[in-house]
C-alpha cells in the first residue's frame, strides 16, 4: 500500500553550485506529516505535483533525491500551466475563494486549460495508482482531479483537503454553470472533503445542495459509486519543531543581534507572502493610526515588516506590492526622522533560524488577513514563544482565530479599534501575556500536524471502508 499525495507545488528544492546539481526534499510541514503517517501504517510514499524545472535537468540528476519518498513530476506546456495556475487557479479562484469577486479574470480557454491539467495529472496518478493505495489531493489547483481518478479506479479511496476558503453559495454562484457543476462534481469524487474550519464545509455542502441538487444527510452526500463525507479538519504545524528551536544556538546568537539592535524599542512583526488576502496595507494603516493615537509610543517602537515574494507575474500582485510600498514610505516619511524608522521592510524571506529569531524577539505578532484558510504565521509564533511572552494580535477572519482562542482578536478593517489593541498588547502584564501563551501552547501541543494527517487519512479509509462492507451487505 502506498500514499500518493497531490499538490501543485512538490516539496523540493534543486539547487545548483559550482555546476553541481542536487535535489533536495523540502521540509515542509506538510511533507514531514504525511512522511510520519506513512512511517507507522508501512506505507511507502510518493508524491505527485507540477514541476518548476526542465525535464532534462530532472532526468540527469534525480538519482540525486534523498529517497524518502518518490517523486513523480508532472511536466505541463508553459502556455498551458500559466493559463491553469496564474489565470484559472490564482486569478480565477484564489481571488473568489478570497472573497475579491472584482478581481476574478475568467475565461473560457483558461478553465479548459485547468480541465487538461487535471486531466494531465489524472493520468499520471491513475499510471502508479496500485489496488489498496490511499490518493490525498491538496487544493485549489486540482478540484476536478478526484472525480477523474475515481471514473478509472471506482474503488479508490480518495481524500480531498482544500487549505484556501470555501466561498458562500452568493460569492460561489458568480461562476459559470459549466464551472460549478465541474468543481462540485470533482470535489465529490472523494470519499473525504476536508476544510479548515465548519464553516467553509457548510458553504460547501450547500452549494453541492442548490447546484447538484444533491441532499446531505449528516455532512454525508450519497452517490451511485461511492458516499462523500465533509468535514473540518484545521490544519497545523509541526509544534516541537518551532518550539524547541527557540534553544538553537544560532537562533540565541540572532535574538541577541535583534535586541542590541532594538535595546530601547519593542517590536511589532508580522511575516506573510505578497497577497491581497493578507490584509498587509490593512496594518499599516493601523499601525500609523496607533502612533497618531498614542505619540507617546513614538521611537519605542518598530515594526518590522518581511514580505515574501509571489505570483509576481500576477497583475494585481504587483499592484499590491506598489500600494504597500507607498504606504510604507508615507508613514516613514510622515513619521520617522533621522533617528528612528517606524517601519522596517524587507521584501525576501528570511531563513528558519531567522524566522525563529524574530518570533521570539516581537513583542506583538500583528496578523491581519483579510480572509485566510487558516494561517500558520499565528500558530507558528505562538510555537516559537517559549519563553511564554509576547502578544498575539490575530484577525477574526484568519481559520486560526477559531483556535487561537487567547489571541487578540481584530477586524482587520477597523483601524481605529486595531490601534487601541495595539496599545493594549504593548502594555499587557507579563502574567497575563504568560497565561494566554501557555492555554494556546496547551492547544497546540496535542493539535499539531502531524494529528492532522493522521485524522484526515484515517477518516479517508474510515469512509471507504463503510461503503466497502455496506456494498458487500
Ligand atoms: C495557504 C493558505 C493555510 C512565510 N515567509 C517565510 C516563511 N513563511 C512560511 C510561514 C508559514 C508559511 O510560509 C505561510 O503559511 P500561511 O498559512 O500563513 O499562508 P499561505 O502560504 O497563504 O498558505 C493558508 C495554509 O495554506 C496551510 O493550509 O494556513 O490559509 O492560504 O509556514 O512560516 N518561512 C520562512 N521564511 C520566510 O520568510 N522560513
Amino acid at each position: 500500500m502506498k500514499i500518493i499525495t497531490i499538490s501543485y507545488r512538490l516539496p523540493l528544492s534543486i539547487k545548483k553550485q559550482n555546476r553541481k546539481t542536487t535535489i533536495t526534499q523540502s521540509a515542509g510541514g506538510l511533507a514531514t506529516a504525511i512522511l510520519s503517517y506513512s512511517e507507522k501504517s508501512n506505507a511507502n510514499l510518493t508524491w505527485v505535483g507540477v514541476a518548476d524545472f526542465e525535464k532534462n535537468t530532472w532526468e540527469n540528476h534525480k538519482d540525486s533525491f534523498s529517497k524518502n519518498f518518490e517523486i513523480e513530476p508532472v511536466f505541463l506546456d508553459k502556455k498551458l500551466n500559466k493559463n491553469f495556475y496564474n489565470v484559472f487557479s490564482n486569478s480565477v479562484l484564489w481571488a473568489l475563494f478570497h472573497y475579491f469577486p472584482s478581481y476574478m479574470e475568467y475565461n473560457d480557454e483558461a478553465f479548459e486549460a485547468y480541465k487538461t491539467a487535471n486531466e494531465i495529472v489524472a493520468q499520471k496518478v491513475n499510471e502508479i495508482y496500485e489496488p489498496g493505495d490511499i490518493v490525498w489531493i491538496h487544493d485549489y489547483h486540482f478540484l476536478g482531479l478526484a472525480n477523474l481518478v475515481r471514473q478509472q479506479h471506482p474503488d479508490a479511496k480518495i481524500g480531498f483537503f482544500l487549505h484556501i476558503p470555501f466561498p458562500n453559495f452568493e460569492i460561489f454562484r458568480i461562476m459559470p454553470n459549466k464551472v460549478k457543476r465541474y468543481l462540485l462534481e470533482g470535489m465529490l469524487g472523494a470519499n473525504l472533503v476536508g476544510f479548515h474550519t465548519w464553516d467553509n464545509a457548510i458553504h460547501f455542502t450547500e452549494c453541492v445542495e442548490k447546484i447538484l441538487g444533491l441532499n446531505q444527510r449528516g455532512f454525508v452526500f450519497s452517490q451511485d459509486s461511492h458516499r462523500t463525507k465533509v468535514g473540518s479538519f484545521p490544519i497545523s504545524i509541526d509544534f516541537d519543531k518551532f518550539h524547541d528551536a527557540y534553544d538553537k544556538p544560532n537562533v540565541i546568537a540572532l535574538r541577541e543581534e535583534i535586541g542590541e539592535l532594538y535595546h530601547d524599542k519593542k517590536i511589532i512583526f508580522s511575516v506573510d507572502r505578497l497577497d491581497y488576502s493578507k490584509g498587509i496595507n490593512n496594518r499599516l494603516y493601523a499601525f500609523e493610526s496607533f502612533l497618531e493615537k498614542y505619540p507617546e509610543w513614538k521611537e519605542k517602537v518598530v515594526f518590522v515588516i518581511v514580505i515574501v515574494p509571489s505570483r509576481e507575474e500576477i497583475g494585481k500582485y504587483g499592484e499590491r506590492k506598489r500600494m504597500i510600498e507607498n504606504n510604507i514610505s508615507r508613514i516613514n516619511g510622515a513619521l520617522g526622522n533621522y533617528k528612528w524608522t517606524p517601519v522596517v521592510y524587507q521584501y525576501q524571506s528570511v531563513d528558519f533560524d531567522k524566522l525563529i529569531a524574530l518570533y521570539s524577539s516581537a513583542h506583538v505578532a500583528l496578523i491581519s488577513p483579510v480572509r485566510d484558510g487558516m494561517n500558520l504565521v499565528a500558530k507558528e509564533y505562538v510555537a516559537a514563544r517559549k519563553d511564554l511572552c509576547g502578544v498575539l494580535l490575530l484577525s477574526v477572519l484568519a481559520g486560526a482565530a477559531k483556535e487561537l482562542q487567547e489571541a487578540i482578536t481584530i477586524n482587520p478593517f477597523d483601524t481605529e479599534l486595531i490601534a487601541d489593541k495595539i496599545n493594549l498588547a504593548l502594555n499587557m502584564p507579563e502574567e497575563e501575556q504568560q497565561r494566554r501563551m501557555e492555554r494556546m501552547q496547551g492547544y497546540l501541543k496535542t493539535h499539531d500536524v502531524f494529528r492532522w494527517a493522521s485524522n484526515f487519512l484515517s477518516e479517508t479509509e474510515e469512509m471507504h471502508s463503510h461503503d466497502n462492507k455496506a456494498q458487500q451487505l
